[in-house]
């Protein structure tokens, strides 16, 4: 009787206290606290581990990796990078892909089967469309981007900006007659949204020196194509307790003289996280950042962005002929520009039939918006090339990577948004890294936040 009453009120203190250790959350310490396990994110974890700080990174995904998807096929096991898929042979990729026994190759930036262009609006191939000579139009190009140094890591603009820089790239395209060159330099500016519409600016901090000189010497790729090795061997470095995945937080305090405090709503309970430094590698935009203790200057910057949108998939079933990429060419357009919001383009993949839709827009839309125009485009095609079949085409996989780019208007550039955005650097415990504070380019961003690390490890 006795034992038993003893068992019962033991039961009773341990429910109190699972109850009670619920309640109160879990006290963490760190050195730094890095919000966003995407590119910039583990990047910035992985150096400042090695340097030998502790440090907790925050994902709200089940994976890190952001923008880095990777598909494999349960038939094969083969790899199909869908998200980001070359880098630059630059040191600092170099010497990442080496600590994370990531092995590379240097090659062109490849596509599988023959590539046929199309006007994918209208479901037209386009059997006489040839690309124009980008050659001469491309030195000329980068002869202007090597006029601005302070464009390379990070946004460092001479004052006054010159209007160069704030016009929108195709009427600095017009002004320097570098037509031949759009093309191909808006191939690598998928997620721009409306490519001429972009100011000059976004267009060198995108496609500057490094794109070029990779166009010509070759791009630096995982031979694996299995992109999220890298993020596995991350994951691995920084051990699971320092990576809380499937995370929010649920407030910050970053008013003490010493230290931030950030709270943490975990899928094992709440935590505490109290660190020297913050460091933020999420896409600023305002509503993405309610929970954080923003200040008046940090809201009045972000406030002013307005972003594009950018999607990714892999369709199989869609009953076009195997290994043929169709490119999306509009020839009413100028310089043959895709007609967004669309697809870019339908891209063979190592695994036959399985297509590689890439898809954008100067705004967002819903997911199945997406989805359904991406199907009736892959439709449509079929059906005027005459393709008789009943297959539906079906998604395997599909990413939202939006917001995509975050920017500003000219105004703005012009009234010195980009000095103010870099004063952030340190205020309030803070430090801030990701493609909105220099550019959507994992190996440059990469190169960028090493450019921090002086500073959050001072
Ligand atoms: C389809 C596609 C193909 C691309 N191809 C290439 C390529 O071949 N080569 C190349 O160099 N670049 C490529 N890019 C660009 C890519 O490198 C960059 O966009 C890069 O991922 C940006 O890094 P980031 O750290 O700013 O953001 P991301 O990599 O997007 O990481 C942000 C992370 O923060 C997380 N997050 C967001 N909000 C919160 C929040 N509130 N709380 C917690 N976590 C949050 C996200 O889940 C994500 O994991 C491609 C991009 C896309 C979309
Ligand atoms: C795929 O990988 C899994 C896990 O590593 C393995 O068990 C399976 O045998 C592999 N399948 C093929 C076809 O190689
Ligand atoms: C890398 O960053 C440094 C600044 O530390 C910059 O001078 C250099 O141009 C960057 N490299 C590339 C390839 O952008
Ligand atoms: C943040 O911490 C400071 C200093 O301890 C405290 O005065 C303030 O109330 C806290 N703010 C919030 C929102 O908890
Ligand atoms: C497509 O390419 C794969 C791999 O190169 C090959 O096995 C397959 O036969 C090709 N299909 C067609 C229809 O040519």
């Amino acid at each position: 009787m006795a034992s038993l009453f003893r068992r019962m009120l033991h039961g009773t203190f341990l429910t109190l206290f699972v109850i009670a250790a619920a309640l109160s959350p879990e006290e963490v310490e760190a050195d730094v606290v890095i919000i966003g396990g995407g590119s910039s994110g583990t990047y910035a974890a992985v150096r400042l581990h090695d340097l030998g700080k502790s440090v907790i990174v925050v994902e709200q995904d089940d994976v890190l990796g952001g923008n880095t998807n990777t598909y494999v096929d349960p038939q094969t096991n083969i790899t199909i990078d869908y998200g980001v898929v070359v880098f630059h042979d630059i040191l600092v990729a170099q010497n990442y892909f080496n600590r994370l026994n990531i092995p590379f190759a240097i090659a062109p930036m490849g596509s599988y089967g023959t590539t046929t262009f199309a006007n994918l609006k209208e479901g037209e191939v386009i059997a006489n469309f040839v690309p124009s000579n980008p050659t001469n139009a491309l030195a000329a190009y980068g002869a202007q981007v090597a006029q601005y140094p302070g464009l390379g890591a990070g946004f460092f603009l001479p004052n006054p900006v010159p209007e160069d820089l704030v016009m929108p790239f195709g009427q600095f395209v017009q002004k320097y007659n570098l037509g031949d060159a759009v093309q191909i330099i808006a191939g690598f500016a998928q997620g721009y949204g409306d490519f001429l519409e972009q100011m000059t600016l976004n267009i060198f901090m995108g496609q500057g020196l490094q794109v070029l000189e990779s166009m010509q010497t070759g791009f630096l790729i995982p031979v694996h194509h299995d992109n999220h090795e890298i993020y596995d061997n991350a994951f691995q470095v920084l051990g699971s307790d320092k990576v809380l995945l499937k995370s929010k937080v649920v407030s910050t305090n970053r008013s003490f003289a010493d230290h931030v405090e950030v709270t943490v709503q975990t899928p094992s309970g709440l935590k505490v996280i109290n660190a020297n430094k913050l460091v933020m590698a999420i896409p600023p935009k305002l509503d993405n950042l309610v929970d954080f203790d923003l200040d008046g200057t940090e809201q009045s910057l972000f406030l002013q962005f307005v972003n594009t949108a950018y999607y990714t998939g892999l369709v199989r079933n869609t009953g076009l002929p195997e290994n043929t990429t169709y490119q999306n060419v509009d020839v009413a357009a100028p310089y043959s520009l895709p007609d967004l919001p669309g697809l870019y383009g339908l891209g063979a993949t190592a695994i036959p039939g399985l297509l590689d839709v890439k898809y954008g827009s100067q705004t967002a839309f819903f997911d199945d918006a997406v989805k359904a125009d991406i199907i009736a485009t892959i439709i449509r095609l079929r059906t005027n090339l005459g393709i008789q079949t009943d297959e539906e085409p079906e998604f395997v996989a599909y990413n939202s990577h939006t917001p995509f780019r975050l920017t500003v208007s000219p105004d703005d550039v012009k009234s010195g948004f980009y000095d103010k955005l870099n004063a952030l650097q340190g205020h309030l415990h803070t430090f801030w890294t990701g493609a909105t504070f220099d550019t959507p380019d994992s190996a440059l961003l990469w190169n960028f936040t090493e450019t921090l690390l002086p500073l959050i490890t001072a």
